[in-house]
C-alpha cells in the first residue's frame, strides 16, 4: 500500500483515505488530460439531496459512458484515484461520479447502516436501490456528452451500494462490479461469523461512523487494544460505561443477539434472486473483513445466471489489495503485480467491453490466484467440479494429521483448558485500533506467522509429515468436529496452515513459517440454527460442522499441512462466557468461566478437515 493510502482507510481500493484530504481544485489535469469537477446536490424521489461529485474529461473525443460509486465515506479527493486505483479506467475514458449517501458527509437525509431493501409494497419507501436508481436517471439526463450507459463499482460498503443498486436497475445501469460486498453481518461479514461477535471491527466501525456524518475513530486510552478490551470486561459495559445508548449500530447488536429477523433483512443474499446484468464479483482470499460477502454474492446470482453474465475473480488480496501494486501481502510474496494485472487486464477491458463495446471478452467463469504456486487459474465453475475429489484429512495422537482414518474406538482425545480470562489473541500484541492513524497491522493478519499460537497450552496442533509431493486445495474447505466442553457454551476456532519447511532455502526468514490460509469461528450456541441458540450439554460430545472458506491454494513438496484449533481469538472475537446465559451482550463477570475442552479423535468421533483436493 502506497504510505499515503495506509492509514485509516476502510475502503482501500479507492486509495484514498477521503476524510483526512481537503476538497480539490475544480479542475485537475493530469496526463489524460483534465477533468471538468462538478458537484451537485441531486434530488431523490422523496426529495432528500444527495451530494455528487462529477468528474468529466475536458475534450472528450466520444460521448463517454459513466462510472459511478456511492460511498458512505465522503467524496472529497476522489480525483485523487485516477492516479492511483481507478488509473486504468481513467485511461480509458469516463465520467466518474462519487456521490456521499444518505446522511452522510455532504448529503442530506438519515443514514442507516446497511439500510434493508424497502418493501415493495410500499410506493412511497426508500432505499439505497432507490438512490442509486434516481441519481442514474438524473444523470444521464444531465451530464453532458454522455453515451447513456452507467456502470458502478465499489470495495466494501461502496460494493455493498453497487449491490443494491442491481436489485432493481435503472435501464441505464448496464454492467456492475460488487468487490468485497458483505452479504451478511450475522454469517460472514464485518460484525459477526457464525454468530459469534466481531468486537474490535463492531465495535471500532459503529463508532467510527455513527458518532457523527464523517468518520471519527473512538479514542482509546491504550495503544494494545487486546489490554483495553480486556479491560472493559462484559459486553454491558459498553453502554454503560462508553456509549450511552446512542450508537443505534450497537443497540442493534444488543437488541438482536441471535439470528432474527433484523439480521435476516438487512442481508443482501436473499434479495439476489436474478441477474440484472453483467456482474464481476470480486474478493480477496485473505479480506480481513469481507470474503463470505462477494462468495456468497458469485454463489447467490449464479443460481438464476442463465445468460452466463455473472463472473468471480478471487485473488491474493486483503481487503481492496487489488488497488496496489499486489505483489506481497505482508511476508507472502506473490511473485508478480496482481493488482495491476487485475485492474489492467480484467477490469478496464470488462468495463469497456459493456459499456463502449470495445474488444472481446476473454474472461472465464471464475479467475482464482493459486498461492503456492502463484499462477492464475481458469474454472468453468466455483467451487471447481472437474479433477477435484474431497478428501479427510484425521486428527490422530501426538498431533498427528494423516489421511488414514483413526483404527481405534477408544474415546481418544487432545484437551485444553480455555480462559476467557486470559484468552487468546488473534494476532500478535501490541494490537493498535482496526484503523489506526500510524499504521496497524489489522490490514495482514490472516498471513501473519501463527507459530506465535503454536505452542500455547490453549491451542492445539496436529500436522502432516513433511509433503512427498505438491497438494493443491481448490474450492470449499469443511471441519467435522467431534468436541465436548466441560461449559454450556463454547467457540470453535478452526485454522488450516500452511507450515513452510525449516530449510527454506529462497527465503530463510520464512523457514518454518505458519501461514493460515483458511479459518472460521464457530459460536458453539449456533451449531444446530443461528436463530434458536440452544446451550451446550456439558462434557457430551457434539458434532460441528464448520465451513472454514474456499481457497485455492497449493501445500508445496516438503511442506506440512497444520490444523490449529482454540477457542478464544480475542478481541477481534469477543470473549465467550462458556456458561450459556441468553443473551451475550447482557452477560455479567460472575458468568465467564474457565473451560475444559476435548477435540475426539476415534474411529466413531474422527475430527477432520475435508480438504477439496485437485488431481493432476
Ligand atoms: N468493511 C467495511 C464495511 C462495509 C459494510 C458495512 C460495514 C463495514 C468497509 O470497508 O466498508
Amino acid at each position: 500500500m502506497p504510505p499515503l493510502f495506509s492509514h485509516f482507510c476502510p475502503l482501500l481500493t479507492l486509495g484514498v483515505c477521503l476524510s483526512v484530504f481537503s476538497v480539490r481544485a475544480q479542475s485537475t489535469s493530469d496526463s489524460r488530460g483534465p477533468f471538468e469537477k462538478t458537484e451537485k446536490m441531486i434530488p431523490m424521489r422523496d426529495g432528500v439531496k444527495l451530494h455528487t461529485a462529477i468528474y468529466a474529461p475536458k475534450s472528450p473525443r466520444e460521448r463517454l459512458p459513466i462510472l459511478f460509486v456511492r460511498t458512505p465515506y465522503g467524496v472529497d479527493g476522489a480525483d485523487r484515484r485516477f492516479d492511483g486505483p481507478l488509473k486504468e479506467l481513467a485511461d480509458e475514458g469516463y465520467v466518474f461520479v462519487f456521490q456521499d449517501i444518505r446522511g452522510r458527509y455532504r448529503s442530506e437525509g438519515q443514514f442507516v447502516m446497511q439500510r434493508s431493501v424497502r418493501d415493495p409494497k410500499d410506493q412511497r419507501a426508500i432505499d439505497e436501490s432507490t438512490d442509486a436508481y434516481d441519481t442514474v436517471d438524473w444523470l444521464v439526463k444531465n451530464v453532458p456528452n454522455n453515451n447513456g450507459r452507467v456502470g458502478m463499482l465499489g470495495v466494501s460498503y461502496d460494493g455493498w451500494t453497487t449491490v443494491m443498486a442491481m436489485l432493481d436497475p435503472h435501464p441505464a445501469l448496464k454492467a456492475v462490479s460488487p468487490q468485497a460486498s458483505p452479504a451478511d453481518m450475522f454469517l460472514g461479514d464485518d460484525f459477526h461469523h457464525n454468530g459469534a461477535f466481531r468486537l474490535s471491527y463492531g465495535f471500532e466501525y459503529a463508532t467510527m461512523m455513527e458518532t457523527s456524518k464523517e468518520n471519527e475513530q473512538f479514542t482509546f486510552d491504550a495503544y494494545d487494544t487486546y489490554e483495553w478490551y480486556l479491560r472493559l470486561g462484559s459486553l454491558a459495559n459498553v453502554n454503560e460505561k462508553y456509549l450511552h445508548h446512542k450508537i443505534p449500530t450497537w443497540n442493534d447488536y444488543v437488541a438482536h443477539p441471535n439470528y432474527d429477523a433484523f439480521w435476516q433483512r438487512q442481508a443482501a443474499a436473499p434479495s439476489l434472486t436474478r441477474v440484472t446484468m453483467p456482474t464481476l464479483n470480486v474478493a480477496g482470499w485473505w479480506d480481513q473483513e469481507d470474503f463470505y460477502g462477494p462468495m456468497k454474492i458469485y454463489e447467490e446470482l449464479e443460481k438464476h445466471d442463465t445468460k452466463r453474465q455473472n463472473y468471480l475473480v478471487v485473488g491474493p488480496w486483503n481487503h481492496g489489495g487489488w488497488a496496489g501494486e499486489g505483489n506481497k501481502l505482508g511476508n507472502i510474496d506473490f511473485g508478480s503485480s496482481t493488482g495491476k494485472y487485475f485492474r489492467e487486464k480484467i477490469q478496464a477491458p470488462w468495463f469497456a467491453y459493456f459499456l463502449k463495446d470495445k474488444g472481446k471478452l476473454a474472461l472465464p467463469e471464475a479467475l482464482t490466484f493459486r498461492s503456492g504456486t502463484n499462477r492464475w487459474e481458469s474454472h468453468e465453475a466455483w467451487p471447481p467440479r472437474r479433477n477435484v475429489t474431497n478428501r479427510n484429512l484425521y486428527f490422530h495422537a501426538n498431533g498427528r494429521l494423516s489421511f488414514e482414518p483413526p483404527a481405534s474406538d477408544e474415546a481418544a482425545f487432545d484437551g485444553y483448558v480455555s480462559d476467557p480470562a486470559h484468552p487468546v489473541p488473534y494476532r500478535p500484541r501490541p494490537i493498535e485500533p482496526t484503523y489506526f492513524p500510524n499504521g496497524s497491522g489489522w490490514y495482514t493478519w490472516l498471513v501473519g506467522d501463527q507459530r506465535f499460537a503454536h505452542q500455547r497450552p490453549d491451542v492445539l496442533s496436529w500436522e502432516t509429515e513433511p509433503l512427498a509431493e505438491d497438494l493443491t486445495v481448490s474450492g470449499n474447505i469443511l471441519t467435522h468436529l467431534f468436541a465436548a466442553t466441560s461449559g454450556t457454551d463454547s467457540d470453535w476456532i478452526v485454522k488450516l496452515i500452511d507450515v513452510y519447511p525449516e530449510t527454506y532455502s529462497e527465503a530463510p526468514k520464512m523457514g518454518g513459517y505458519q501461514l493460515m490460509v483458511s479459518n472460521e469461528v464457530l459460536r458453539g450456541r449456533f451449531r444446530n440454527s443461528f436463530s434458536t441458540p440452544e446451550p451446550i450439554p456439558a462434557n457430551q460430545v457434539q458434532a460441528y460442522t464448520l465451513d472454514i472458506h474456499g481457497q485455492d491454494h497449493t501445500f508445496l513438496k516438503g511442506h506440512k499441512v497444520m490444523v490449529q484449533v482454540q477457542s478464544t481469538w480475542f478481541p477481534v472475537i469477543d470473549r465467550n462466557p462458556q456458561r450459556y446465559v441468553d443473551n451475550i451482550f447482557a452477560a455479567r463477570e460472575t458468568d465467564f468461566q474457565p473451560a475444559t475442552q476435548r477435540v475426539f479423535r476415534s474411529r466413531t468421533h474422527a475430527s477432520h478437515v475435508t480438504l477439496p483436493v485437485v488431481s493432476k
